[in-house]
């Protein structure tokens, strides 16, 4: 993307050409970034105030802030130990912040009680891929779209959520014929442009998947030289192939046997394909098995380690795969190190220089059992940055009550306020991507550095700096007296692990401002080119991460929901995303362009639950489940099948009061993964009398 600037603001953005991700196109999102940058409710400076209860802010010097936070901190470790305090990081920072922050938390402050939103968006992504491939991140290469004869899209809507992919897909059908299987319960935008679209009952892709082995086997495209060579296994799977015939797989999925099978058939015909997911599959309390059963596929096929195949996760916000990278979910530690083992701990800690013994081996409690040990006054001081979780953690009402119970919250934002901003006792002003040096890397395992193009408004600074400020005044001065992003970058780079083929040696800020983006793993000498193809050595030869060099077979029966419709909750609400806003609205939120195309919350029902309930286009839905209600205006249509309910996540509390869908959704989560069940939960839906508020929610964000 390349900035515009005039004086000290951003006033255009355009498409860069020479992005090899890219190639210069930009989403709605994308062009009208500049936006966001400079708007009324940017965080500016540090506030504090000492009654917490709708007590006011007062401004206070960014220094005094970070001390206060330090002491504060340092009170608590004090009377309670280390794992009264927690931190809850992003997906949308800087990968130096996101490594700074897990430094602090596990190095220095002694506890593993940091996780971050990627719990709600990769973890079974990651988690999947560890058990199947070795290591987490994806195998192959963007640059497999051009050479793949079919698209496998299961719980995805690419086509407003990762629009440029999209096109990049759409390309590859218009010039090459590809063919596309998309896979969801609604008719979506990405489902319009498919060759074979299959509206599988929410819950329940693991039979599919397990569905198309059966098929595959029978049909012979099972590559036995593949299995023979470079698996393990293969000898468990045999019940899972039995198990799924195509008519149990139609009844499970409510899909005719002949779209299964004319599935089944199109994978069997296309030499090389890819399979593309995002939440439709992660967001289960099955998230890693739906993984599982996804590698199974390729591995069976052979379709993985070769140009135009494999699994492919589509990452969510822009640097979750960095913050993976660096370990900052409550198990992980830089370069895909593991709490769990020794060697990697000893690893960090020699980086880290500090004692050994010092990393604890327990992974600290993922987002949801976080939340949960602070409601019930175990963790008694949280750190929140770049991330609302107030409204986009499962359950809100309890995250809120956590909350309200904490001893200290500090909120590093910015913007404010948001839903999570308004139960502070400290804010702390980060700075927005344009306005501090870092880097991200993408599903590609491609690392952009994004420059400074703009100075940050008055107080706020870069997150890493913020950080490691707050870290100093702790008294840990030793391992945080980084001058620039470059710094923690040249140790980052210094944490490479071979072992998960995560180098980085030949990536350092200097050179990727000299030649822009560049792809781990990369070897330090000169004119080394990445392996575009991750467990794949340039003279052919196949080698996964795991201690055999094999990749392995996970029989994963499909279980139905943990949590199922009954009389009393009959419908299946789903959540998700829209083309034109993204998560809690805090920058799209200013932008009218954006507003007037999708302008508010809405529940999509079918169009004959919409008889039965008697309802319109605009009438006012309760939607209630076991954990509270909300209350949304109905879009009855056809696009979704009957029994279901689609709403966005994107408006909540400062849009109107009622209208949260994580007021009613579960924290039934995966059991490896803990990634909450998002796109599942039974509701009860019922016709009430409009509400003048809710009819005239305010379209801007209060400022107050
Ligand atoms: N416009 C926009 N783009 C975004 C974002 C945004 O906020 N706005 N956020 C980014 C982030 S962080 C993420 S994680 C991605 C998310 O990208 P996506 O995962 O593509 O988006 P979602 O709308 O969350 O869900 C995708 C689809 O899953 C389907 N689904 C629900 N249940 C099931 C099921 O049981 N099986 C199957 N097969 N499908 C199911 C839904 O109908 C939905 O169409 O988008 C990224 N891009
Ligand atoms: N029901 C339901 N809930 C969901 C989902 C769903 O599909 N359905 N999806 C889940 C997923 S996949 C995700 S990724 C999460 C997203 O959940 P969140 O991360 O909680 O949502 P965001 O609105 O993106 O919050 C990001 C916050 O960081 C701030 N911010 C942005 N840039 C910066 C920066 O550079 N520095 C600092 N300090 N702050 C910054 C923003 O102002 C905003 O307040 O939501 C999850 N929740
Ligand atoms: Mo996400």
């Amino acid at each position: 993307m390349i900035l515009h600037v005039d004086g000290n603001r951003v006033t255009r953005v355009s498409g860069d050409k020479d992005h090899p991700a890219s190639f210069g196109s930009l989403c709605t999102k994308g062009s009208t970034v500049h936006q966001t940058i400079h708007t009324p409710d940017r965080l500016a400076h540090a506030q504090r105030r000492a009654v917490r209860a709708g007590g006011p802010f007062e401004r206070v010097p960014l220094d005094v802030a970070t001390q206060e936070v330090a002491d504060r901190l340092r009170g608590i470790i004090a009377r309670h130990g280390p794992d009264a305090v927690a931190l809850y990081v992003s997906g949308q920072l800087s990968t130096e912040t996101q490594y700074v922050a897990n430094k602090l938390v596990k190095g220095f402050i002694g506890t593993n009680n940091i996780d971050s939103n990627s719990r709600l968006c990769m973890a079974s992504a990651a988690s999947g891929y560890k058990l199947s491939l070795g290591a987490d991140g994806p195998p192959g290469h963007y640059e497999d779209f051009e050479h793949a004869d079919g698209f496998l899209v299961v719980g995805s809507n690419m086509a407003d959520c990762h629009p440029i992919l999209y096109q990049r897909m759409k390309r590859r059908m218009r010039e090459a014929g590809a063919r596309l299987i998309v896979v969801d319960p609604r008719r979506t935008a990405t489902a319009a442009g498919a060759t074979l679209y299959l509206p599988v009952r929410p819950g329940t892709d693991l039979a599919l998947l397990n569905g198309w082995l059966h098929l595959l086997v029978k049909m012979g495209r099972v590559d036995h030289d593949f299995i023979a060579r470079h698996t393990d296994g293969w000898d468990s799977m045999g019940e899972i192939i039995d198990a799924y015939p195509p008519g149990r797989v139609a009844e499970i999925t409510g899909l005719p046997v002949d779209d299964i099978i004319a599935g089944a058939k199109i994978l069997a015909d296309c030499p090389r394909w890819m399979s593309l997911w995002t939440m439709g599959l992660n967001q289960s309390a099955r998230g890693t098995w739906n993984v599982n059963a996804t590698c199974n596929l390729h591995l069976a096929t052979g379709q993985i380690c070769r140009p135009g195949s494999g699994p492919f996760s589509l990452t969510g916000q822009p640097n979750a795969m960095g913050g993976r990278e660096v370990g900052y979910m409550s198990g992980g530690l830089p370069g895909f190190r593991s709490v769990h083992l020794a060697r990697d701990r000893a690893e960090t800690e020699a980086l880290w220089q500090i004692a050994p013994g010092t990393i604890r081996p327990r992974p600290g409690p993922p987002a949801i059992d976080l939340f949960h040990a602070m409601d019930r006054g175990e963790i008694k001081a949280l750190w929140v940055i770049g991330s609302n979780p107030v409204v986009t953690l499962p359950n809100g009402t309890r995250v809120r009550r956590a909350l309200e119970r904490a001893e200290l919250v500090v909120v590093q934002d910015a913007y404010h306020p948001t839903e999570t901003s308004r139960l502070a006792h400290i804010l702390l002003p980060g700075t927005v991507w344009a306005e501090a040096e870092g880097t991200m890397t993408n599903s590609s395992r491609m690392v952009t550095l994004m420059p400074r193009a703009v100075p940050p408004p008055a107080d706020a600074r870069p997150d890493w700096w913020i950080v490691s400020d707050v870290a100093r005044r702790m008294g840990f001065a030793r391992g945080f007296s980084y001058g620039s992003a470059a710094e923690i970058h040249a140790e980052i780079r210094a944490g490479s692990n071979e072992r998960n083929n995560h180098d980085l040696r030949g990536i350092s800020h200097a050179r990727l401002a000299a030649e822009g983006p560049l792809t781990w793993p990369l070897a330090p000498a000169a004119g080394e080119k990445s392996t575009l193809r991750r467990y794949v050595s340039a003279d052919g030869r196949v080698r996964f991460p795991t201690e055999s060099g094999r990749a392995r077979f996970w029989a994963r029966p499909y279980v139905p929901n943990a949590e199922l419709p009954d009389d009393d909750y009959p419908f299946v609400l789903m959540t998700g995303r829209v083309a034109h806003q993204w998560h809690t609205r805090t920058k799209t939120g200013h932008v009218p362009s954006l507003n007037k195309l999708n302008p508010g919350p809405f529940l999509e029902i079918n169009a004959d639950d919409a008889v039965g309930l008697g309802v319109g286009e605009g009438d006012l839905l309760r939607v209630a489940s076991r954990r509270g209600e909300l209350r949304l205006p109905a879009r009855p249509g056809t696009n979704i099948q009957p029994g279901c309910c689609w709403a966005p996540m994107h408006w909540n509390d400062l849009f109107a009061p009622g209208i949260a869908v994580n007021q009613v959704t579960s924290e039934n989560a995966c059991p490896e993964s803990h990634q909450p069940e998002l796109k599942f939960c039974p509701v009860h839906l019922e016709r009430v009398p409009a509400e003048p508020d809710a009819a005239q929610a305010h379209h801007t964000l209060a400022t107050s």
